[in-house]
């Protein structure tokens, strides 16, 4: 089956040559050696940075691409009001005269890979075909792939994932044809076809394409859940140990989250992974998660040993660095990474870079690969076969007013509402408007694979007799005083608002009722110079912000017309009415 597919997707390319990846060091060190040979890889300062190499993109293909993505589907309305809708058919022709002849004079990759760990009946198994070694590379450090793959793949069903950058005869160091960009998806056939691009989620079909859409259409059918969501261990100074996952849009600093250094003696934080959960209820009623990747990629910019210590230790080696600032020495720059910038360095777009430049040295979506097992604190149990059993979700969003600093649901069905009424005020790091209120419902606006609508029912359908369902949570590490400066100082404080999580999944807290949930009467703030008032700011429930909330939420959930369920909208008139 595997055999039979391949031939068809060669003689449909036309390739050079045919190589199954089998995920071995030697391959790995002769696909490094022809990526430096085509220019697309420069080997880092092996003094500074060992074996990792930095990659500049065409400038033109630097970020996923929305408005290319399409969810093919028989019927649009199970894309939804979210999603750009295509009829497979005539998607399918579109793709077949774009695939034609695309990979002549390259060199076809087949690449077996395992999203979650091996062995685990909760883990799936996939094939790329791609002809970028690029994307080879990385997904060497972001998937268990190869070999070990190959062996657990289901012959009768794996999930097709075809990817090509567009350029035959290419003999550029990166290849793409932004002209023609196509990210497709099939989700009834699970197959994924992506032309034209080489970069990040749009080629890298494990990771958004998999792990996200196409899962979370299979998670619906089958009953269980997999989410834009990071997972991290929490051990209070008693050495019990509590798993959360939690949800955020971009810009919110989720990989910091992940990998976070507490700053309260005793609690521990541990890292299972930074971008998806896919989560199943177990025989005892638990909610067990996984992650289904093995690597991080990880925005550069912002990152920093002050920001995010393990991060930085992550890629000490063994990196891929895509579209960040050389230095003069041989090594890797970005914005944010040190105090003072270098004197000088070659910039993402290979040119001349000063501080005086006025332009930036790395891209803003400019990213670090690396091997989970890389991180300082990965948690010991991240590989587990079983999974690991979750206490707690909570998202949140970048708002400057209005959401306070954390609040706890008081009920499943309220905190489904909480999760679908997300939003984010934009930066300059996305496109768009800064300062715009963006909704980004479970932080999966482009990443669900189906109809919007039929995703929050999925969630309210979780609330089963039996099921010991976590609590759900809402913070906001963003929230600014009257001058405009951020009264939460974040990062490692984080700790003390996971705390007061880790202990309301317990009942040990002191919480006061409120119509937008359950708030803490306090806060461990031990050796926190907290500014008077500010945790009053923090947790004050504002009125006038709230009605506008409220308002301006019914219109947004009114596009998804009769599949918006009959609960999310009681839960909407609930906090209208409370509020008024
Ligand atoms: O990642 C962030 N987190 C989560 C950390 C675990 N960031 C960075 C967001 C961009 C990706 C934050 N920024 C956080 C936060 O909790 N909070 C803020 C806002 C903030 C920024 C700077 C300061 C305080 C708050 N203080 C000083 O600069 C001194
Ligand atoms: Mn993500």
């Amino acid at each position: 089956m595997l055999n039979e597919w391949v031939q068809q997707i060669a003689a449909l390319c036309q390739p050079d040559s045919i190589h199954l990846v089998t995920g071995s060091d030697e391959e790995a060190r002769m696909i490094e050696q022809e990526l430096v040979a085509s220019k697309t890889f420069i080997p880092l300062n092996p003094e500074k940075r060992p074996n990792s190499f930095l990659a500049r993109s065409a400038p033109d293909d630097v970020a996923r691409v929305e408005d290319r993505t399409f969810i093919c589907c028989s019927k649009q309305e199970d894309a939804g009001p979210t999603n750009n809708w295509k009829d497979p058919v005539e998607m399918k022709g579109i793709l077949n005269g774009l695939f034609t002849g695309c990979m002549k004079g390259r060199t076809m990759y087949v690449v077996p890979f395992c999203m979650g760990p091996l062995g685990s009946p909760y883990s799936h198994c996939a094939v790329q075909i791609t002809d970028s070694p690029y994307v080879v590379a990385n997904m060497r450090l972001m998937t268990r792939m190869g070999d070990q793959a190959l062996k657990l793949l289901n012959e009768k069903a794996f999930v097709k994932c075809i990817h090509s950058v567009g350029m035959p005869e290419a003999n550029v160091p990166w290849p793409c044809n932004t002209k023609n960009l196509y990210i497709s998806h099939f989700p009834e056939s699970e197959e994924i076809w992506s032309f034209g691009s080489g970069y990040g989620g749009n080629a890298l079909l494990n990771k958004k394409s998999f792990a996200l859409r196409i899962a979370s259409t299979k998670a619906r059918r089958e009953g269980w859940l997999a989410e834009h969501m990071l997972i991290l261990g929490i051990t209070n100074p008693e050495g019990v140990k509590r798993y959360f996952a939690a949800s955020f849009p971009s810009a919110c600093g989720k990989t910091n989250l992940a990998m976070l250094t507490s700053t309260l003696k005793g609690w521990k934080v541990e890292c299972v992974g930074d971008d998806i959960a896919w989560m199943y209820w177990a025989d005892d009623g638990t909610l067990r998660a996984i992650n289904p990747e093995a690597g991080f990629f990880g925005v550069a910019p912002g990152t920093s040993y002050d920001t995010n210590y393990n991060a930085m230790k992550s890629v000490e080696k063994n990196a891929i660095f895509t579209n960040v600032a050389l230095t003069d020495d041989g090594d890797v720059w970005w914005e944010g990474m040190t105090k003072t910038p270098p004197e000088h360095a070659i910039s993402w777009l290979g040119e001349d870079w000063t501080p005086a430049s006025g332009t930036k040295a790395a891209h803003p979506n400019s990213r670090f690969t690396v091997s989970s097992t890389q991180c300082p604190i990965l948690d010991p149990a991240w590989d587990a076969p079983s999974g690991l059993p979750i206490s707690g979700i909570f998202f949140g969003g970048r708002r400057s007013s209005t959401i306070p600093l954390v609040r706890q649901a008081l009920s499943w069905k309220h905190g489904v509402f909480m999760a679908a009424a997300m939003s984010s005020e934009m930066t300059a790091a996305a496109k768009g408007e800064v300062g715009k209120l963006r909704h980004d419902p479970f932080a999966m606006l482009p990443f669900c694979g189906y109809n919007m609508g039929d995703y929050f029912a999925h969630w309210l359908s979780m609330e089963q007799s039996g099921r010991k369902l976590p609590e759900i949570f809402y913070v906001n590490w963003f929230r600014k005083d009257a001058s405009g400066k951020f009264l939460w100082p974040g990062f490692g404080e984080n700790i003390r608002v996971l705390k007061w999580m880790f202990e309301a999944v317990e009942g040990k807290v002191n919480r006061v009722k409120t119509p937008i949930g359950y708030m803490p009467e306090a806060l461990d703030l031990e050796g926190l110079h907290l500014a008077p008032g500010a945790l009053e700011e923090l947790l004050a429930v504002d009125k006038e912000g709230w009605k506008k909330e409220a308002s301006d939420l019914a219109s947004y959930f009114a596009q998804f017309g009769s599949k918006l369920p009959e609960d999310l909208k009681k839960e909407t008139d609930n906090v209208t009415r409370a509020v008024l």
